[in-house]
């Protein structure tokens, strides 16, 4: 069943755009990651230098080729046009983007719809108008986005876990190995994570470790 599937995607979610990846190959690091164990990607192409146009298109292409290699659904962020052209798995948007009730309407209702959500009425929304699963956080406290607003703790993953049992959930933001286990206590179904994907030194290494420690919550 699709909730089944989409929670299982949630448990190691891998988000990304060519600024986070830094020193290294943007494509090496998600394959990296991909070899780790992550279990869903997002494109999540911001900031400073990000790809537009048909390097976009291009990068997003090959994205989506390594993730249907290592069999796991490829997101796109925000850009519901791109999501069409290549037929990604799903599109995730915050609550500054397109409405995500435009966006359903949009993808139809076999793609997936992940909605960022930081409240309880925010939440409400989304599951009114069918979202798959809601990104909560910030969590912790993140420099990769700089526009993040408050942090809102794994206290609230576990309120709204208790109000929407229904809906799947993925906790997001200053997330590390040291820090996702109450994430996942207080009924995450998932962490979703940059840097200490993107930034670390080995992201395959960095990957292996996340999957092996939520393996064994
Ligand atoms: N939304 C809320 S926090 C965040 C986004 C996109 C950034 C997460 O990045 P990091 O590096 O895992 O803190
Ligand atoms: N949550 C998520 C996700 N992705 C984002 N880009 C975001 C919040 C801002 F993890 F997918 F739920
Ligand atoms: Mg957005």
């Amino acid at each position: 069943m699709r909730n089944d599937e989409v929670r299982k995607a949630l448990s190691l979610y891998f988000v990304m755009g060519t600024p986070n990846a830094k020193e290294q190959e943007p494509l090496a690091v998600l394959e990296a990651a991909l070899r780790g164990g992550i279990t869903c990607f997002q494109l999540r192409e911001k900031g400073e230098h990000a790809l537009e146009g048909d390097a976009l298109l291009g990068f997003a292409k090959k994205c989506q080729a390594l993730c249907r290699l290592y069999r796991i659904p490829f997101i796109i962020n925000d850009d519901v046009d791109l999501a069409l052209a290549i037929n990604a798995d799903g599109v995730h948007v915050g609550q500054d983007d397109e409405l995500a009730s435009s966006v359903r309407k949009r993808i139809g209702p076999d793609k997936w719809l992940g909605v960022s959500t930081h409240n309880a009425n925010e939440v409400q929304l989304a599951q009114s108008i069918g979202a798959d699963y809601v990104g909560l956080g910030p969590i912790y406290p993140t420099a990769t986005k700089l526009d993040a607003s408050a942090v809102v703790g794994s206290t609230l993953v576990k309120d709204i876990h208790t109000s929407f049992p229904d809906m799947p959930i993925v906790g997001i933001g200053g997330i590390s190995i040291d820090n996702f286990a109450p994430v996942l206590l207080a009924g995450a179904d998932g962490v979703a994570i940059i840097s200490s994907i993107a930034s670390a030194d080995e992201p395959m290494k960095a990957t292996q470790a996340f999957s092996e420690a939520i393996q064994s919550i």
